[in-house]
């Protein structure tokens, strides 16, 4: 008898902690962290923090069907320590209280902000929350641990939302490899049956941009058809990192897709790194305008066209590249941008690996000489043409709250944003001004000016055809008095083409577009006798006289030997 007593308060206490009633705190936050120990369950504070998100969205979505306006003119916030945590429960309508398996899903409620990157130990406050130090993972892989074939199809879905967040979460092992049309999948009375085969990780639709999603990460998912993400939604991406995911067929990173989405959209600091496809290894875009501003589009593969961006252009659809870079440590024979039907993009203040360097403003197609390529640091280097490269009207225009990069610094340091996501926080000793170089009356005559001037020594002017190979071609002390100025100085330097060192003449020929035959004869013939008095053993050819692109730089030199680069610009003629 005494056993049986036992049992059923054991069933009770089990019951009661199971059921634990949810109850948000009076700041209306619940808590989430996997692994809690002890406490009630009912997520009213990291003590009694609920173990499962799955849990605490299910009950908000317990709530909202049971009365949608539960949240109006409210929040409600959910924050999430670090830990992996999986959903648990299917995406549909009428069976999100069961587990669905490979149908379950993170649905996202309206009003419902979900924070991730909480230490998971102490009482964190908002300001203890990083998600790169504390990772937040919701992860798909359900079943077999590390087998993508049981993962869920959609990792998190976003539906008809207006006012959410969505902060600080890592989402990978999404794996929408289904058939289309399968199962009814209701949601929101929206089906999303037939989305089975992409999206892996996000799968977003008819969202508004007042559906904030940024500092999140959507790596290693996979999809049948596109995307690691399937984007069908005005909701603000900003601050992503999208790595590693693989699609079949389009889109390894993101799929902006037409269905639903007739708009323009544009995608602020999103760096999109080993991603592949077969068009367009991190983006593919079928929708009508995509501006991405400040990206870094890196080591993405693509097998037919495209490894950063495939734009399958609809007539008068545009790709707008503002701000970014694009770059591969491998360029093959596949375009690193490509389109359907040569659909031009329209391209800004970027860094694009192309055969020419890109029309438009501030445009280069030399190296951006990130830190560390092959080791996936992709900051800008001292030297990087990057640097203070972009423009400010463009991100101002496209981002008017949020000011950090991806690394969490200030968005736009020293005279200018820089190009990318990253912003160099490196404080140059030398400020540039203005800074030009033109061919005029056979002369290459160099202008700049310093904002402000610190410990420098000199500056090496510098030349060179493939913004790769650079040569020294003059050294120009600084006049600055000991090297110091918090004023505005300026320089002028020329040289005369036929004063240069052997091969620098006939190089720079190269440069020239000549505006008649007479004029190149009489120019190449002046090269051609200081060749002689000066060399008469070493034979100069006209071989490696190319297109006319030239390009310089300066080197600007510290009293105690540190170098940092000027931007790249190109030599014009006059
Ligand atoms: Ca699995
Ligand atoms: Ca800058």
């Amino acid at each position: 008898m005494k056993k049986i007593y036992l049992w059923l308060l054991l069933c009770l206490y089990c019951t009661a902690t199971l059921q634990a009633q949810i109850t948000p705190s009076a700041e209306k936050i619940l808590y989430v962290k996997k692994n809690v120990s002890g406490g009630t369950g009912n997520g009213s504070s990291w003590a009694n923090a609920i173990p499962e998100l799955a849990d605490a969205l299910k009950w908000a979505r317990e709530q909202y069907i049971a009365d949608n306006n539960w949240l109006t003119g409210d929040s409600l916030r959910i924050f999430i320590a670090e830990g992996i945590y999986k959903p648990l429960y299917d995406a549909d309508n009428s069976r999100f209280q069961n587990d669905g398996g490979r149908n379950n899903a993170f649905v996202a409620i309206d009003r419902v902000y979900l924070y991730g990157g909480f230490p998971a130990t102490g009482n964190p406050g908002a300001n203890e929350r990083n998600w790169k130090t504390y990772p937040t993972v919701l992860s798909g892989d359900i079943g077999v641990s590390n087998d993508y074939a049981d993962n869920v199809y959609h990792v998190l879905v976003t539906i008809n939302l207006q006012n959410t967040r969505i902060d600080g979460l890592s989402i990978t092992g999404g794996m929408a490899n289904a058939p289309s049309l399968q199962t009814e999948t209701m949601i929101k009375n929206v089906n999303i049956g037939y989305t089975r085969s992409s999206g892996g990780g996000l799968f977003s639709l008819n969202d508004a941009n007042t559906l904030k999603v940024s500092n999140v990460e959507i790596s290693g998912n996979r999809a049948d058809y596109a995307g690691g993400g399937d984007i069908r939604s005005s909701l603000s991406l900003n601050n992503i990192i999208v790595r590693n995911n693989t699609a079949t067929e389009w889109g390894g990173g993101l799929y902006f897709a037409a269905m639903g989405l007739t708009g323009s959209y544009t995608l602020t600091n999103a760096l999109f790194t080993g991603n592949t496809a077969k068009y367009g290894g991190a983006i593919i875009s079928q929708i009508n305008s995509l501006t991405l501003v400040n990206n870094t589009i890196v080591n993405n593969t693509a097998s037919l066209g495209g490894h950063g961006i495939y734009h399958r252009a609809t007539s008068g659809a545009q790709v707008t590249l503002a701000n970014s870079i694009v770059w591969n440590s491998h360029p093959n024979s596949v375009r690193i941008i490509d389109s359907l039907g040569g659909a031009p993009f329209a391209i800004n203040y970027s860094i694009v690996q192309m055969a020419t360097v890109p029309s438009g403003p501030g445009n280069f197609n030399s190296d951006p000489l990130f830190t560390n390529l092959a080791g996936g640091d992709y900051t800008l280097s001292d030297a990087s043409p990057g640097i203070n490269g972009g423009s400010n009207q463009i991100w101002n225009s496209a981002n008017s709250t949020d000011v950090a990069d991806l690394a969490g610094n200030a968005r736009i340091a020293g005279n200018a944003i820089d190009m990318g996501v990253f912003e160099s926080q490196t404080v140059l000793p030398v400020l540039f001004g203005n800074w030009s170089a033109a061919i005029k009356n056979g002369q290459l005559v160099f202008d700049w000016s310093t904002e402000t001037e610190v410990n420098n020594d000199h500056f090496l002017i510098q030349v060179s055809q493939d913004g790769v190979k650079w040569t020294t071609v003059q050294k120009i002390p600084t006049l600055a008095a000991e090297g110091n100025s918090s004023i505005p100085v300026t320089y002028q330097s020329s040289i005369p083409l036929t004063s240069l060192s052997l091969g620098m003449g006939l190089f720079l020929l190269g440069a020239l577009a000549f505006k008649s035959r007479w004029q190149m004869l009489a120019m190449i013939t002046a090269t051609f006798l200081f060749v002689l008095a000066f060399s008469c053993s070493k034979k100069g050819t006209l071989s490696n006289i190319e297109d006319g692109k030239l390009f310089a730089r300066l080197i600007q030199v510290d009293k105690d030997g540190a170098t940092h680069s000027s931007k790249i610009i190109q030599v014009i003629q006059k």
